[in-house]
C-alpha cells in the first residue's frame, strides 16, 4: 500500500487510475481542472471536450460500451451536462459513468454558488462527499463500484478546499479491471422515447430505494462516538470543521448524501440531546431530515453564503446570527501587463460600445481602471444577450452593442450564439468580436478545439474561426493581431458599428503565458 500526500484532486485521478478508468473527460473549471491533467500524467487516457455537455455525452458512451468512465466539471458544468445526467440517470449504464463535480463555495473563482447535491435528487443520482483527500480516493473507487452495481450515473461532489488541500492517502491495490468493452444491442433501455422511459424512470426509483437501504447499512458513513448533549451531522469538508470546532461532540458523518440514510440519522438524533446539522451551501441535509419528521437545529440564512470555517461552524453552534466580522479587502485581481485583451477593451471604452461580456480573464476588464464589459452572466451569453439589446434598444444604443467572447467560451457554447445571429437578425445587424488567445487562459492555459493541440499537448484539428464564420454567412469576417494592428482592428470595429450588418472579428494574439511555439 502506497502513502502519498496527495490533494483531493490528485486523490480523484489516482482513483481513477487505480479503478481502470477507460477514458476521462472534462471541460476545464476551477476548481476541478487538474483531475484531467494528473490523470492524464499517471498514464490514463484524458481529453478536454469543448463542453460540459459533450464530455458527458462521450463518457456516457464509454460507460454504454461496459467501460469505466470519468467526467470533469466545475459546478455550473452540470448546467451545461444536465440534458445528458437527466436521462442517462433512466438509461443507466452498462460499465460505469462518474461525475466529479466541483463545487465552489464562497466564489472563489466563480459566477455562483450553486449546490450540486440539488441535481443528485432531481436527476435521481447518488451523490458521494468526501471530507479530505483520503476519501477522495476511496469514494473515487466506491463511486465506480456502485455505478457498476446499480447500473447508474453516479456524481462526486467535491469543494473547494477538498479539491486543493493535501492530506495523506493510503492508495490500495488497482481494481480488478473491467471486461473488455462490448456493445450489446438493448434498444428498450438505450433509446430514450415515451414508452421506453416510462419503464426507465421506473428502473430508476427501484435502484434508489435499493441503494438507499444499501446505505443505511453499508454506506460510507461513519459515526464518530462523543458526548450525548451535542450530536452533529456533517458531509463533506463540514466534517473537518465540525470536529475542530466541538471535539466533545458525537457526529454522524455522512458521506453517500443522496439518497440520504434517514434510519440511521433517525438513530442518531434518537440518541443526542440536541442534534445540528452543518453543510456547506444549501441547506440540503436539514431540509431533508426534517421533512423526514426529525428535530433539528440547522446554520441560520447567513451561513449559506461563502465556505464554512471552524469560526463560523462554534457560530453556529452556539446560534450566534449576529453580522460576521468584515474580511481584510483583498487586492483586485487585474490582467496581466501586456495581456492580448486590454487592447481590445481600450478600444471598446474609447468608442463608448456597450459590451455584452463573457467569462474568461477578459471578464477582468469590467473592473476598474478599464470599467469596459457591461454584462457577464454565463458562458456563451454574450452572442444572445448582445442580440437581444440590439433587438428592443432605440437605434443610437443598438449600434453600439457589441458580444465579446473568448476563444475557449467560444467553443464552450458560442457556436450555436453565432447560428442565432446568423439566423435572426436583428435590423442593426450585429459585431461579434472573438478574442482568440490561443488558449483556456483563466482556468490554467488549457487546450481546446480551436488550439490545435490535445490535453496531452499532441497536435491536431484547428477549429478556423475566421472560415466558420464565413460558412454561418457572416458578411464582414476579418482578423487582426490587436497589438501589432491595433489601428487597423480599431478601423475595422467604427466600419462595423456604422453598418447594419453583421460582423465578426477576430483579435488573434496568444496568452503571454503561453510557452513559446504551443500557439
Ligand atoms: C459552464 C462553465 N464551465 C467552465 C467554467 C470555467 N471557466 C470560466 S472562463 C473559462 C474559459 C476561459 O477561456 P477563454 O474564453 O478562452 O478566455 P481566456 O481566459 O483565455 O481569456 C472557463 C473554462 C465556467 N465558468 N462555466
Ligand atoms: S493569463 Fe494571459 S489572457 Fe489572462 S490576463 Fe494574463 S496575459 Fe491575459
Amino acid at each position: 500500500m502506497e502513502r502519498l500526500l496527495l490533494s483531493g484532486n490528485e486523490a480523484v485521478a489516482r482513483g481513477a487510475r487505480d479503478v481502470g478508468v477507460a477514458r476521462g473527460v472534462g471541460y476545464p473549471g476551477t476548481p476541478s481542472s487538474e483531475i484531467l491533467e494528473v490523470f492524464h500524467r499517471l498514464g490514463g487516457a484524458a481529453a478536454w471536450a469543448p463542453n460540459e455537455k459533450v464530455a458527458a455525452e462521450v463518457a456516457l458512451g464509454v460507460a454504454f460500451a461496459r467501460a469505466r468512465a470519468l467526467v470533469t466539471m466545475k459546478h455550473v458544468g452540470l448546467n451545461v451536462a444536465a440534458d445528458v445526467l437527466f436521462t442517462s440517470a433512466y438509461s443507466g449504464v452498462d460499465g460505469a459513468l462518474v461525475l466529479a463535480v466541483a463545487d465552489d463555495p464562497g466564489l472563489a473563482s466563480s459566477q455562483n454558488e450553486q449546490d450540486t447535491r440539488r441535481y443528485a435528487v432531481a436527476a435521481g443520482v447518488p451523490l458521494l462527499e468526501p471530507s479530505d483527500s483520503q476519501e477522495a480516493y476511496d469514494f473515487t473507487r466506491l463511486a465506480f463500484e456502485l455505478s457498476e452495481r446499480w447500473h447508474v450515473p453516479v456524481i462526486l461532489r467535491l469543494t473547494t478546499r477538498i479539491c486543493h488541500s493535501s492530506t495523506v492517502v493510503c492508495c490500495d491495490a488497482p481494481a480488478v479491471p473491467p471486461p473488455a468493452p462490448v456493445f450489446v444491442r438493448n434498444i428498450p433501455q438505450r433509446v430514450m422515447v415515451p414508452g421506453h422511459a416510462r419503464a426507465a424512470h421506473q428502473r430508476l426509483r427501484q435502484k434508489l430505494s435499493e441503494l438507499a437501504a444499501w446505505n443505511e447499512v453499508s454506506g460510507p458513513n461513519r459515526r464518530w462516538p462523543g458526548s450525548s448533549e451535542l450530536g452533529i451531522i456533517a458531509s463533506g469538508v463540514a466534517v473537518q470543521y465540525a470536529r475542530e470546532a466541538a471535539p466533545d461532540a458525537a457526529i454522524f458523518q455522512v458521506g453517500l448524501s443522496h439518497p440520504l440514510p434517514i434510519q440511521a440519522i433517525r438513530d442518531f438524533v434518537a440518541s443526542v440531546s440536541r442534534a445540528v446539522v452543518i453543510e456547506e451551501n444549501d441547506p440540503c441535509m436539514a431540509d431533508a431530515i426534517r421533512a423526514a419528521g426529525l428535530t433539528i437545529d440547522s446554520a441560520p440564512a447567513m451561513y449559506r453564503q461563502g465556505e464554512l470555517t471552524v469560526g463560523r461552524v462554534r457560530r453556529i453552534l452556539a446560534g450566534d446570527a449576529s453580522a460576521e466580522p468584515v474580511p481584510a479587502a483583498r487586492r483586485p485581481p487585474q490582467l496581466c501587463q501586456g495581456c492580448p485583451h486590454r487592447r481590445v477593451f481600450e478600444i471598446l471604452k474609447k468608442h463608448d460600445c456597450i459590451v455584452a461580456g463573457d467569462i474568461g480573464c477578459y471578464t477582468l476588464a469590467a473592473l476598474p481602471p478599464l470599467s469596459a464589459m457591461d454584462i457577464q452572466i454565463c458562458m456563451g451569453a454574450s452572442i444572445g444577450v448582445g442580440l437581444g439589446l440590439r433587438h428592443v434598444l432605440p437605434r443610437e444604443q443598438a449600434m453600439r452593442v457589441v458580444s465579446v467572447i473568448g476563444d475557449s467560451t467560444f467553443v464552450h457554447s458560442g457556436l450555436t450564439g453565432l447560428a442565432e445571429m446568423a439566423y435572426n437578425v436583428p435590423d442593426t445587424g450585429h459585431v461579434l468580436l472573438i478574442l482568440d488567445n490561443a488558449t483556456t487562459a483563466m482556468t490554467g492555459r488549457q487546450q481546446h478545439p480551436g488550439t490545435g493541440y490535445r490535453l496531452d499537448q499532441t497536435p491536431t484539428n484547428r477549429l478556423d474561426y475566421v472560415a466558420l464564420a464565413r460558412a454561418m454567412n457572416i458578411a464582414n469576417v476579418a482578423q487582426f493581431d490587436p497589438v501589432r494592428e491595433t489601428d487597423a482592428l480599431e478601423q475595422a470595429l467604427v466600419e462595423a458599428l456604422q453598418k447594419a450588418e453583421l460582423t465578426v472579428l477576430v483579435a488573434r494574439r496568444p496568452c503571454i503565458l503561453i510557452p513559446a511555439g504551443k500557439s
